[in-house]
C-alpha cells in the first residue's frame, strides 16, 4: 500500500526575511525528509506559507510606516524567493493573509472555532488586559513588553518569553510597558473566549506519552519534543487560554454576539489551521486545473513540486479530509523548538476538541493528531575570535538568505546546515567552518569521487562503464557498503535524524575513495586492464548508488551526478543499487562542488 504523509512546516511570519536559523531549523529538514519519503514512493503533501494575521506583522507594519496588507504581501513573497532559490519545494505556499488564500483560511478557522464552541469547550470570560490609554487600544501578546515572572528576563512579551519560551499570561509580565507608544498600560476589563484545555489535558496527556516509545507509536519524537511538552503538563497542569484578541487584524470572531466586535481569533489559533487551509487551496486548485485542462495558463499561486507524484495518486485524496482526517495519513510538523508548546499541545488540543468521538487520535473522519512533530532547537552565529551569540536581526547576526544566494549555490548550505543541524542542541553557524566543509568534505571526499572515477572511466575507457568481470572479496565488500549504506540512510531518514542520515552517506562517499586508493587502478591501467576495469566499474557502482543517496540532502548536486552517469532515474530509493550496466556512455565529467574562497 502506497504510504501517505501529509508534511508541513512552520509558517514563518511575514514580517522579515528568512536566515539561516530559519533554515536550519524547520525548512531544510521538511524539504530532505520530503525528498526522501517521494523517492521511497510515498505520496506526499508538503505544505507551508506564511503567518500573517496577528501583531508580529502589525508591529513591524507600524515601524516601516507600511500598510500591514502591503508588508505581508511582501515578506511573502521574499520568502518564496528565498525557499526556491534553496530548492525548498513546497507543493504550496499560501499565506493566512495573503490574496487568494484570506478566504478560505477564514472559512476554516471559522469552522474550526465554531465547531468547538459547539461543543461547549469555550468559556467566555471577563478578565482585566492591558490597554494603552495614549493609543487607545488593548495590547495583545507582543504589543506589551516587560520582565518575566518566571525566569526573569527582560526580554518577554505578553504571549511568551523569550527568555525561557514558556507562553505567558500579559498580566503576568512584570512592569509592562507598551511597545506602541511606550507608556504604562492600565488594567481594562474586556471578554474574550478560552480554550478549556483543563478539560483536555488527561487525553493530551496520555497522548504525548504514547509518543515516548517509537516502537509502539511508529515514529521517533525527539526527547526536547516529550518533555517540554508532557514536562509542562506534568508540571504545571493546563490553565484555560485565550484563544481571541482585541485586534481588527486577523481573522474575526465568527460569534454573533456583541461582545465579539472589533475581535479576531488569537494567532496562534488560526495560524496551525492554515496547514489545512493552505491543503485544501492545494487541492482545488487541482481541481480547477483538471476541469481547465491546462496548467500551465492558471496564475501561478501556487509551486508545482519538480518531484514525480507516484503513478494513481490523487483520486482518492481530493479533499483536505482524505489528508487531515484519514488514520491512513500520517501528519508530520517540522517546527522550532520556540514552537513545540504550541504544536504539541495547542494545536493537538484544538483538534480534539473538535473530535465527537473517544478516540484520541481521531476516528475516521475527525482531525487526526500529528504522527510527529519535529523540532530543531535554535541555530546560533559565531563570527571570527568571538563568542557564539544568538542570530537577532537588530544586532545584524544575521545570515539571510537572499544575501547568501547573491554568491553561493543551494546545495553548499543544505550540506552544511545539515551537517550541523541543531536536532539536540543549539549549534552554531560559523562561516569558516561553511568553507571548510564544502571544500573538505564536499569537494574533497564526495565531489572528489565522482571526478576521479568518470574522468577515469572517459580517460581509458572510452567514456563508458567498464566490465565488472569477475568480483573478488574487496569488490564484494565494496557492493555490501553500498547496500549498508542505502539501509541505514534510509532508516535514519524514517527517524528523521538527518545529521547521521548524511553522515552514513558521506562515509560511503569516503569508503568509495579508500576502495579506489587500495585497488589502484592508476596502476593496474599499466599491469592488469581487466583488474582495472573491476575497480573502475565498482567505483562508478558505488558512485550510482551515491547519486540516490544524496538527492534529498543535495537535489541540484544529484542531478548533475546522474547525468555524469547517465542515469535517467536517480531518486527511485529502491533502485539506489541496481547497477549501471557494462558499456553504459556516461556524460562529462564535472566538478559538483567547486571551491569556495572567501574574497581577498
Ligand atoms: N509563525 C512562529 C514562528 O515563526 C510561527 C509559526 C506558526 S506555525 C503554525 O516562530
Ligand atoms: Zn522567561
Amino acid at each position: 500500500m502506497t504510504r501517505r504523509f501529509l508534511v508541513t512546516a512552520a509558517l514563518p511570519y511575514s514580517n522579515g526575511r528568512l536566515h539561516v536559523g530559519h533554515i536550519a531549523g524547520a525548512y531544510l529538514p521538511a524539504d530532505i525528509y520530503v525528498r526522501y519519503l517521494r523517492a521511497t514512493g510515498a505520496e506526499v503533501r508538503f505544505i507551508c506559507g506564511s503567518d500573517d494575521n496577528g501583531v508580529a506583522a502589525l508591529k513591524t507594519a507600524r515601524e516601516e510606516g507600511k500598510p500591514v496588507e502591503e508588508l505581508t504581501a511582501f515578506y511573502n513573497a521574499s520568502q518564496r524567493r528565498a525557499f526556491e532559490g534553496l530548492n525548498i519545494r513546497f507543493d504550496i505556499y499560501g499565506g493566512t493573509h495573503q490574496p487568494g488564500f484570506v478566504e478560505i483560511h477564514e472559512r476554516f478557522s471559522q469552522d474550526f472555532f465554531r465547531k468547538i464552541y459547539d461543543k461547549g469547550l469555550f468559556t467566555k470570560r471577563t478578565s482585566k488586559q492591558l490597554f494603552d490609554v495614549q493609543a487607545q487600544q488593548f495590547l495583545p501578546d507582543r504589543f506589551v513588553k516587560g520582565a518575566c515572572p518566571h525566569c526573569k528576563s527582560e526580554n518577554a512579551f505578553g504571549d511568551q518569553c523569550e527568555g525561557c519560551g514558556r507562553t505567558l499570561e500579559q498580566t503576568a509580565l512584570l512592569n509592562p510597558i507598551s511597545v506602541l507608544t511606550g507608556t504604562k498600560p492600565e488594567l481594562r476589563e474586556t471578554k474574550h473566549w478560552y480554550l478549556r484545555l483543563d478539560q483536555l489535558q488527561g487525553k493530551l496527556s496520555q497522548w504525548l506519552a504514547s509518543k515516548k516509545d517509537p516502537a509502539s507509536c511508529g515514529a521517533h519524537w525527539r526527547p526536547v519534543v516529550i518533555n517540554q511538552s508532557l514536562g509542562r503538563i506534568e508540571a504545571e497542569g493546563l490553565p484555560e487560554r485565550a484563544m481571541t484578541r482585541d485586534l481588527t487584524w486577523g481573522v474575526p470572531v465568527p460569534l454573533d454576539d456583541p461582545d465579539a466586535k472589533g475581535k479576531s481569533l488569537y494567532v496562534w489559533f488560526d495560524a496551525p489551521i492554515g496547514y489545512v487551509s493552505f491543503t485544501a487551496a492545494l487541492l482545488e486548485q487541482a481541481v480547477q486545473r483538471s476541469q481547465v485542462g491546462q496548467l500551465s495558463e492558471l496564475p501561478r499561486v501556487r509551486q508545482v513540486s519538480d518531484l514525480p507524484k507516484p503513478a494513481g495518486s490523487s483520486e482518492s485524496c481530493s479533499t483536505y479530509a482524505d489528508w487531515w482526517k484519514n488514520p491512513a495519513c500520517k501528519v508530520v510538523h517540522f517546527i522550532g523548538e520556540d514552537n513545540i508548546v504550541f504544536h504539541a499541545i495547542t494545536w493537538p488540543a484544538m483538534m480534539l476538541a473538535t473530535h465527537d468521538s473517544d478516540s484520541i487520535q481521531g476516528a475516521a473522519g475527525e482531525y487526526q493528531l500529528p504522527h510527529n512533530v519535529v523540532a530543531n532547537c535554535f541555530l546560533n552565529i559565531k563570527f571570527p575570535g568571538k563568542e557564539e551569540e544568538k542570530i537577532s536581526k537588530s544586532r545584524g547576526t544575521a545570515v539571510w538568505i537572499e544575501d547568501y544566494l547573491q554568491s553561493f549555490a543551494a546545495d553548499p548550505l543544505r550540506y552544511y546546515l545539515t551537517a550541523i543541524a541543531p536536532e539536540a542542541q543549539r549549534t552554531a553557524f560559523e562561516f569558516d567552518d561553511f568553507l571548510a566543509r564544502n571544500n573538505g568534505e564536499l569537494g574533497n571526499a564526495l565531489g572528489n569521487f565522482f571526478n576521479r572515477c568518470i574522468s577515469f572511466a572517459h580517460k581509458y575507457f572510452e567514456g563508458k562503464v567498464p566490465p565488472a568481470g569477475d568480483r573478488d572479496d574487496a569488490d564484494r565488500a565494496q557492493l555490501a557498503r553500498c547496500r549498508e549504506a542505502v539501509e541505514k540512510v534510509g532508516a535514519e531518514l524514517e527517524a528523521c535524524r538527518f545529521k547521521t542520515a548524511l553522515g552514513e552517506m558521506m562515509a560511503l562517499a569516503r569508503a568509495g575513495n579508500l576502495y579506489f586508493d587500495q585497488t589502484k587502478p592508476f596502476l593496474s591501467r599499466k599491469t592488469d586492464l581487466a583488474a582495472c576495469a573491476r575497480a573502475i566499474n565498482l567505483c562508478l557502482q558505488t558512485a550510482r548508488t551515491l547519486t540516490t543517496l544524496m538527492a534529498p540532502f543535495l537535489p541540484e548536486s544529484a542531478e548533475k551526478a546522474a547525468k555524469m552517469l547517465g542515469l535517467t532515474d536517480h531518486k527511485t530509493w529502491t533502485a539506489a543499487t541496481c547497477e549501471l550496466p557494462e558499456n553504459q556512455p556516461l556524460g562529462e565529467a564535472k566538478v559538483l562542488f567547486p571551491r569556495l574562497e572567501t574574497e581577498a
